[in-house]
């Protein structure tokens, strides 16, 4: 059986090229389940918090906190090799991440008048490190680095129990390693209503960060649109990762790095641009070859179904094709592929070339792997230092600053219609005036 559907993509009509790189639709419940959970959450406190981790996860510990105590035995009975890993990759992130944030400045913008911008850390930014079907450990690392970095005063990770045991031994040892000391045993749509309020001995997060499952997405979504809620990162969806590559290219690596993102879950997206028919079935042969030995390959088998390839004659379609598409990762794996990135404008990550595969950016190469899905890359960046930080401008004016600003400002106050605007200005600059300054 083929796996990549092909598609010629000069014969495609512009309708034809937006359905067929359309996300697939959330057809699931998850917003009423979410919106549910949350009335129920916002009504009942911490009691429907328990109930939902009582009947969902079968964990419902008195206290949801993880005690310091406990990240810090977790961090010392991790593999040494495993340890070593996390802080080589933490190491990376750490110093991509420090060349981030707003930056403050000040300036004289009329005679007399100073007009500052303020950059202040979140107060509390809520993480949400998933550990359903694998524990990732790489998100903990990608959220947590940014917020530290940024100085955000309380950091407060929701990662969901792995049954009757808790939550996962290697999340919480590793947050034991970054330094982080405020771990919730908590997760799906109750554990993030509980940290979007405040309740359940959580603390109320300002903004939420992270992915999820569809429930997890639709209460964040949920929460953020309510008056006052606590914001999200950004639009979430599942994952997904288009790769332009040419006869020049491995197909074996192609076929991986096509596979790497398939096993991440059934409705991850992978798209491959290709130049010839041929180079289609040689990726064919070596997915087909690869994916026997994944211990993932249902659930990578189950997103490769709906996988396609498109053929282009030449480098200015695939261009075309990937901006048209906004991936959350593009892979261009060509003879030049420079000439290539140059020319792109939407896409959340770009990988050039046969050695870097997607995975190390995943983990360790210093980016962050929380990347804009769904076409999101012609709107937003992955997550960054400037996301756990905020903007005020301050305003400093002299007499003088008044009298020089007031005559613009109570014209176009005048223009509008709004005397108490005219006015507020203009006792200032009759003020000014009759101190003659
Ligand atoms: N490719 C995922 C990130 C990830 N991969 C975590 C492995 N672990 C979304 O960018
Ligand atoms: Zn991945």
């Amino acid at each position: 059986m083929a796996y990549l559907t092909r598609y010629v993509w000069a014969e495609l009509s512009a309708d034809e090229r937006v359905s067929l790189m359309a996300r697939p639709s959330d057809s699931s419940d998850a917003f009423e389940v979410a919106a549910k959970i949350l009335s129920e959450v916002r009504a009942e406190g911490e009691t429907a918090v328990r109930r939902y981790a009582q009947s969902l996860d079968g964990y419902a510990p008195e206290d949801f906190r993880v005690p310091v105590s406990e990240l810090k035995a977790a961090a010392d009975a991790l593999d040494p090799e495993d340890a070593k890993a996390i802080l080589a990759a933490a190491d990376a992130v750490r110093r991509y991440h420090a060349c981030q944030g707003y930056k403050s400045y000040c300036l004289e913008t009329w005679p007399g008048g100073v007009a500052e911008r303020r950059v202040t850390p979140l107060e509390v930014a809520g993480l949400y490190v998933p550990a359903g079907t694998a524990p990732l450990v790489s998100t903990l690392l990608m959220l947590a680095i940014p917020a530290q970095i940024a100085g955000v005063s309380r950091i407060a990770i929701l990662t969901p129990p792995v049954g009757e045991g808790g939550p996962d031994r290697t999340i919480l040892g590793a947050a034991g390693l970054l330094g982080l000391d405020e771990v919730y045993a908590l997760g799906g749509a109750h554990g993030v209503a509980a940290l979007g309020l405040g309740i359940a001995g959580l603390p109320r997060a300002d903004r939420i960060f992270g992915p999820g499952n569809a429930y997890v997405a639709a209460a964040k979504a949920l929460l953020a649109q309510s008056p006052g809620g606590a914001a999200a990162d950004l639009p979430a969806g599942p994952s997904e990762v288009i790769i332009i590559a040419d006869d020049s290219a491995d197909p074996d690596f192609v076929a991986l790095d096509l596979l790497a993102q398939a096993e991440h879950d059934r409705l991850a997206q992978v798209l491959l641009i290709a130049f010839s028919e041929r180079f289609v079935d040689l990726v064919e042969a070596a997915l087909k070859a690869r994916l026997e030995g994944l211990p993932r390959r249902d659930i990578a088998a189950a997103a490769l179904q709906v996988s396609k390839a498109f053929l282009v004659r030449n480098e200015a379609d695939a261009v075309a094709a990937a901006n048209a598409y906004a991936g959350e990762h593009l892979i261009i794996q060509t003879s030049d592929p420079e000439a290539l990135c140059g020319e792109i404008r939407h896409a959340g990550s770009i990988f050039l070339g046969p050695w870097t595969p997607e995975a190390a950016g995943d983990y360790a190469a210093g980016p962050n792997h929380s990347l804009p899905t769904a076409g999101a890359a012609r709107a937003y960046g992955g997550v960054s230092v400037e996301m756990f930080q905020k903007t005020t401008s301050v305003l400093r004016f002299e007499a003088r600053g008044a009298a020089a600003i007031a005559p613009t400002v109570e014209r176009l106050a005048a223009l509008e219609g709004l005397d108490a605007h005219r006015l507020a200005m203009a006792a200032r600059r009759e003020k000014a005036e009759e101190g003659r300054l």
